[in-house]
């Protein structure tokens, strides 16, 4: 049996605590909505590591009365679940997301909505998809009819899941759907993503929300070494990753040079819709830093990324830490030297922050990797709070094993895992462990 840990500095009273997952990793029921980019993307093969696709997952939409019990039993307040865009466009399928709200409220666990979590209808692909400022709009368009169906029971909603990643990942890298390789062309989706925040905020202001966050991925980004060369490269890349959201959310700007390569007439009007009233928390998703140099003479493979060699960096392992089963370094210093960062950066333009995830991928029941890094990333977080970062939440991802996009159903991030085969969920003793030190931060 393994010792009893060490309880937890105590966070700020009223500190949000929550569990995070996503439509198309957990929810199944494929046939009972239309098709969207990942269901093409997975349906080729080779896109996905094990060959798998997300028809079933966890087939939360069956279990979800369960799924919701798991999430009351391990104490946190809050759940983090994203509506799938395809399936709101369905005849019925708000019916679900009503009912699963229904059952949140019931059980008193606040929903925390993320309106797109990376699966756009495919039919809007087709139109364009997020190269298409049309997009935008009608993201806004859902985002009403959404607002409509659940704004009386849900107050704090979550426009967008890191739009950086879906940007680099799936439109310039071609790792995730919808799979275009378009390098540097691929800035247009940043704009249009950030331009369906802002017209989505507004929507949501119309229907009352006083409560609106988006979920950036952020990381420290660490040069090679003290080259210019190799700092230069860094410096990129955390502006591509790091700074190119979350400057024109926070300051109505994008760093330098990257206004000229947006679409569209009117930029500076577009920066007010993205920057102007649309955040009152600012939702910050993290897994590990990134270690950057100069470009190197070969593609290079990285973490399950391949990096064409033509990108003007290049990404290197980072020694001298413990690994996840994803090979992600386990850093949680740099946890803290981000928010701290993020705080002095954006000063008081900088709303209060949510941590919309933290978590890492390791196999068995007994993870007791899991509950080393939930440990030391929390310890990371209760400095960074004293410190002077006003930071009010934290979600871990996730609830239970699900489909990990391109790794498909090989990395296990969840706090309950989730036997695919019998659809079985059972804690694991981080489930156990995060239980326990819930119970104790309430006294
Ligand atoms: C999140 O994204 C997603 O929101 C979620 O759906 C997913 O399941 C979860 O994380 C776990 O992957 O350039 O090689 O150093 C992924 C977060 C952060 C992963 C940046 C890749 C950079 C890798 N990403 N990270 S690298």
């Amino acid at each position: 049996m393994a010792a009893t840990p060490d309880a937890l500095p105590s966070f700020p009273p009223g500190f949000l605590w929550g569990v995070a997952t996503s439509a198309h990793q957990i929810e199944g029921a494929v046939d009972r909505r239309g098709p969207s980019v990942w269901d093409a993307f997975t349906a080729e093969p080779g896109h996905v590591r094990d060959g798998t696709t997300a028809g079933t997952a966890c087939d939360h939409v069956a279990r979800y009365r369960e799924d919701v019990g798991l999430v009351r039993d391990l104490g946190v307040d809050a759940y983090r679940f994203s509506v799938s865009w395809p399936r709101v466009l369905s005849p019925g399928g708000l019916d679900f997301y009503d009912r699963l709200v229904d059952e949140l409220c019931a059980q008193g666990i606040r929903p925390v909505p993320t309106l797109f979590h990376w699966d756009t209808p495919l039919e809007i692909e087709e139109a364009g998809g997020w190269l298409s400022r049309d997009t935008a709009e009608r993201f806004a368009a859902y985002t009403a009819t959404v607002a409509a169906r659940l704004g009386d029971r849900v107050d704090r909603w979550i426009t967008l899941n890191e739009p950086a990643e879906h940007t680099l990942l799936g439109h310039a890298l071609g790792e995730h759907a919808p799979g275009h390789k378009l390098l540097f062309d691929a800035l247009p989706v940043a704009h249009h993503q950030l331009l369906a925040h802002g017209l989505a905020s507004r929507v949501l202001r119309e229907h009352g929300a006083t409560d609106i966050g988006i979920a950036n991925s952020h990381g420290p980004t660490w040069p090679a070494s003290a080259d210019p060369a190799d700092t230069g490269a860094a410096d990129l890349y955390d502006i591509i990753l790091n700074r190119l959201f979350s400057d024109p959310l926070l300051l109505g700007r994008y760093p330098d040079g990257f206004a000229e390569a947006m679409p569209g007439g009117d930029v500076a009007g577009d920066l007010r819709t993205i920057s102007e009233g649309t955040l009152d928390w600012y939702g910050v998703n993290y897994y590990q830093p990134t270690k950057v140099g100069a470009p190197q003479a070969a593609d290079v493979e990285f973490s399950g990324l391949t990096l064409p060699a033509e990108l003007p960096f290049s990404v290197r392992q980072i020694e001298g830490y413990p690994r996840t089963d994803f090979d992600w370094p386990v850093v949680p210093d740099a946890f803290a030297e981000l928010l701290t960062g993020l705080r002095e950066r954006y000063g008081d333009r900088l709303p209060p922050i949510v941590v919309t995830e933290n978590g890492c991928a390791y196999d068995g029941i007994d993870d007791q990797g899991r509950i080393a890094f939930l440990d030391g990333h929390l310890r990371a977080l209760h400095r960074a709070i004293g410190e002077g970062v006003d930071v009010r939440g934290y979600f871990v991802w996730s609830l239970m094993d699900n489909f990990e996009w391109a790794e498909g159903f090989t990395k296990r991030f969840g706090l309950v895992h989730v036997d695919y085969a019998t659809q079985r969920r059972t804690p694991k003793a981080s489930y156990g462990w995060l239980r326990d030190q819930l119970r104790r931060q309430r006294g």
